[in-house]
């Protein structure tokens, strides 16, 4: 069942375009793995990118466009849904004055990773200190500012998932040793004209 948007307009909260085949679409009568929160559809450029992370891993996940300060209620509203669901870590991204991830952490007991965007004229600073100075008890785990924090974000949650999901965990050990591999081969690449020299 869909959670009621109090008030808040359909603009806003429309859900993103999904491929049906795709693992963002969750299993049946299950919510995603995890769910990703953006205060504005302004921050979807920053954030999408993540989602591929998820993909990649066949890790079900969904993005909702929801704001602690303009849609209060829609927030409330998905928390309670998604959790009642399973899903196990909530993403929070949002700029400026950024309360959402905090919003969000006040509401469940799951895991909730922050993301503070440079969408304001302070560059993320703002958004960094909203996001990541939570009183004691109410943790976000704050990732660095814009798309990087965005792609760790997907990663971090990979990992919190891998602690009670062993095919997972097994296939973040094969992902690191390819990165490994990738990185010798430019090591190597950029090395070879030299000897041949
Ligand atoms: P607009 O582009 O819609 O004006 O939003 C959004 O995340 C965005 O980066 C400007 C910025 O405001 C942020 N925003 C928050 C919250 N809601 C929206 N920080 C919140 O609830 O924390």
């Amino acid at each position: 069942m869909r959670p009621r948007i109090d008030g808040d307009s359909r603009r806003k909260h429309a859900r993103r375009p999904r491929a049906a085949a795709t693992p963002r679409a969750s299993r049946r009568g299950a919510a995603p793995r995890v769910v990703f929160f953006v205060g504005s559809d302004s921050d979807l450029p920053a954030v999408e990118p993540a989602l591929a992370v998820l993909d990649r891993f066949g890790v079900s996940n969904d993005l909702r466009i929801a704001s602690a300060h303009r849609s209060p209620e829609s927030v409330r509203a998905h928390v309670a849904h998604y959790e009642a669901g399973g899903t196990q870590v909530f993403v929070c991204a949002a700029g400026m004055a950024a309360h959402l991830a905090g919003a969000v952490a006040a509401l469940t007991t799951r895991p909730v990773i922050g993301i503070p965007l440079a969408s304001g004229p302070l560059s993320g600073f703002d958004a960094l200190l909203s996001t990541v100075q939570m009183p004691p008890g109410v943790p976000v785990a704050t990732v660095a500012v814009g798309p990087a924090g965005a792609l760790n974000a997907a990663w971090l949650a990979l990992r919190t998932l891998a602690l009670s999901d062993d095919d997972l965990a097994a296939r973040l050990l094969v992902a690191r040793s390819e990165t490994a591999a990738d990185i010798a081969r430019k090591d190597e690449k950029r090395r070879a004209p030299r000897r041949e020299a």
